[in-house]
């Protein structure tokens, strides 16, 4: 790692444990949110992401929120070796920070993360987090476009849960769609007011039409706001 990547991680792991006040980036480079529940790919998805992004020569900047084991504490090896291929990058910069359970300042935290992640020249910035709970919720106030990753099983969840997870989203992508039939998912969301679509980040189906839909929503955004935590549906900000 060169020393300016180690300072940049430094200063990533200080943002996340002592958050201050936002810095006040006057225009921070737009940022993707992908969650969904554990397991369904988003890691996966994530590092497809970075690939696509690469090729059309941009330099992501990658956190991720990892649920940490209450066993090790730490965070889950598995999204690093995902995304390995990227490790020796220069022009990518991943990090995962756990969240040890509680959600106190996390956003905060992963905001001014954000920054620097921005200030030291990485765009677009993404941000994984687990959808269960308020983490997510949190973390979708963040990003402009919140993707949610869900699998052609999905469905079983409690209604709430459900309801919660569908609300911040902006676009659906049902993973796994290789192992399963999607359709039924999809028939299901059918009146929601977002694009779902469906494919496999393991075998790259769909994964085009996934990031015309991300910069879309980005350039587009739609006049239909999301609904945001603590501000009741169709209230103007
Ligand atoms: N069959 C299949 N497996 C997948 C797909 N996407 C991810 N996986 C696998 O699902 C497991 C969990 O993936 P991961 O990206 O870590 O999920 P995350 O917890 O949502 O980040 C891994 O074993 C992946 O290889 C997919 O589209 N199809
Ligand atoms: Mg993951």
């Amino acid at each position: 790692m060169t020393g300016r990547r180690r300072d940049l991680a430094r200063r990533i792991t200080e943002a996340i444990e002592r958050p201050s006040p936002p810095s006040g980036l006057e225009s921070r480079p737009y940022v993707i949110g992908i969650t969904g529940p554990p397991g369904v790919g988003k890691s996966t998805l994530v590092d497809q992401l970075i690939r696509g992004l690469r090729e059309d020569g941009a330099r992501p900047g990658v956190i991720v929120v990892d649920p940490s084991s209450p066993v090790t504490g730490g965070a889950l090896l598995g999204d690093r070796i995902r995304m390995q291929a990227h490790a020796q990058d220069e022009d990518v910069f991943i990090r995962s920070v756990a969240n040890r359970g509680h959600l106190g300042g996390l956003a905060q935290g992963v905001s001014q993360a954000l920054d620097l992640l921005a200030e030291a020249g990485f765009s677009p910035l993404i941000v994984e987090t687990v959808g269960v709970g308020q983490s997510e919720v949190e973390v979708a106030e963040i990003a402009e476009v919140v993707v949610v990753v869900l699998h052609p099983g999905w469905g079983d969840e409690v209604q709430a849960e459900k309801a919660g997870l569908l609300e911040i989203a902006d676009v659906v992508f049902i993973n796994k769609s290789d192992q399963g039939n999607a359709e039924r998912v999809a028939r299901d969301l059918a009146g929601l007011d977002v694009p779902v679509l469906a494919g496999s980040a393991l075998t790259k189906d769909g994964l085009e039409e996934l990031s015309t839909a991300i910069s879309d929503h980005v350039k587009h955004p739609p006049a239909r706001r999301r609904v945001r935590p603590g501000r009741p549906p169709g209230e103007q900000p």
